[in-house]
């Protein structure tokens, strides 16, 4: 796999070139293809890859009798634009987030020549994705399939990232807001479809499946796995080490609706419901170590780690007891993600 890893990460530099060189066909002006090679060197290879390599494992489980070269680098590009997608997105969300690092360093935005340049650079990103499918997968019988899903996904991230911001104002607390129903339509339109359904599905269209059964399942399963992978995200906000994570932590500053608070409502006194009004969203060091202090207090550790425990064993029943798909389409993201500290 790791052999895998480094395969991928050469078709990276295959379609970062092809782009830059297009950029020199059309003529654009030096400095400009200068930033474009820069900007997407910064902000799309440097993660944990899940996403784009999880369309290569999704091609195994789905062709026990073989991957072609050729099937095989079609994956790896759209495992890529999968990334790129990723990448657009993270360059939007830490503006609107006001997050500090990505990915061990600064966020692009934070990068004094770049500020809100970066909103365009997002736009550039995600414009890339459909010159990149179209070079390497037009000829592909499932190209309509694959396009319309891009376009439908991406809409639903960004609704899901309305209701993530419309929900957290700035100096408005307004803990009813905070219900388990907001929640999970949140993370499942935010992080689930694009992080999950995303790369299961493209392999699938790439193998040929069209059954819509299948895909009906396959959304199902990704549904759930989101959930649980975007709970232990906002885990890990509030506990993770930003060493590890690469990130530094901003829920709780941001006024999140995010999965630690509306737990803690669900566990906390009235005394306990009064610290998070007066503490919950404030840009104060101060305040967010009081809420951290409750999140102590209630244990919420304990609450988060007995979650992944059963989430887990939940998950891989359902993988296991259905027959629509191979099971291994979805056991290696689980097994990936299961217990992650980043
Ligand atoms: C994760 O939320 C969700 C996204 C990155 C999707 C953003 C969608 C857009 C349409 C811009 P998060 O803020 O918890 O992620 P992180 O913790 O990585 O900042
Ligand atoms: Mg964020
Ligand atoms: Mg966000
Ligand atoms: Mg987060």
């Amino acid at each position: 796999m790791a052999d895998d890893k480094k395969k991928f990460l050469e078709v990276f530099q295959q379609l970062k070139d092809e782009l830059v060189q297009a950029e020199k066909d059309d003529a654009q002006v030096a400095i400009a293809v200068d930033w474009i090679d820069k900007m997407v060197e910064y902000n799309v290879p440097h993660g944990k890859l899940n996403r784009g390599l999880a369309v290569v494992d999704g091609m195994r489980a789905l062709n026990p009798a073989g991957v072609s070269d050729d099937q095989m680098h079609r994956a790896m590009v759209v495992g890529w634009c999968i990334e790129w997608l990723q990448a657009a997105f993270l360059v939007w969300d830490d503006i609107m987030d006001e997050s500090v690092t990505r990915r061990g360093q600064p966020c692009w935005f934070r990068n004094p020549k770049v500020e809100m340049v970066a909103i365009n650079d997002g736009l550039v990103l995600e414009c890339q994705i459909y010159s990149m499918l179209k070079k390497h997968c037009k000829a592909h019988a499932g190209y309509a399939e694959l396009l319309e899903m891009f376009h439908e996904i991406t809409y639903k991230t960004a609704s899901g990232q309305l209701l993530d911001l419309i929900t957290a104002p700035i100096g408005e607390v307004d803990l009813s807001k905070y219900t388990e129903e907001a929640y999970m339509r949140i993370v499942t339109y935010k992080t689930a479809y694009y992080t999950f359904y995303l790369p299961a599905a493209a392999a699938m269209h790439l193998s040929g499946v069209t059954d819509p059964a299948a895909f009906a399942k396959a959304n199902e399963i990704c549904e759930k796995l989101g959930q649980f992978f975007q709970i232990q995200d906002d885990y890990l906000d509030c506990y993770g080490d930003p060493a590890v994570i690469g990130k530094i932590g901003t829920d709780i500053q941001d006024n999140k609706c995010g999965w630690l608070v509306v737990q803690a409502l669900k566990r906390c006194s009235a005394e306990q419901r009064k610290i998070i009004e007066e503490n919950y969203g404030k840009k104060d060091a101060e305040c967010e170590k009081k809420i951290k202090e409750l999140y102590v207090a209630l244990d919420m550790e304990a609450v988060y780690l007995k979650y992944e425990e059963e989430s887990y064993a939940e998950l891989k029943g359902i993988m296991e007891s259905q027959t629509v798909l191979p099971s291994e389409l979805f056991g290696a993201m689980l097994a990936k993600i299961y217990k992650r500290q980043k």
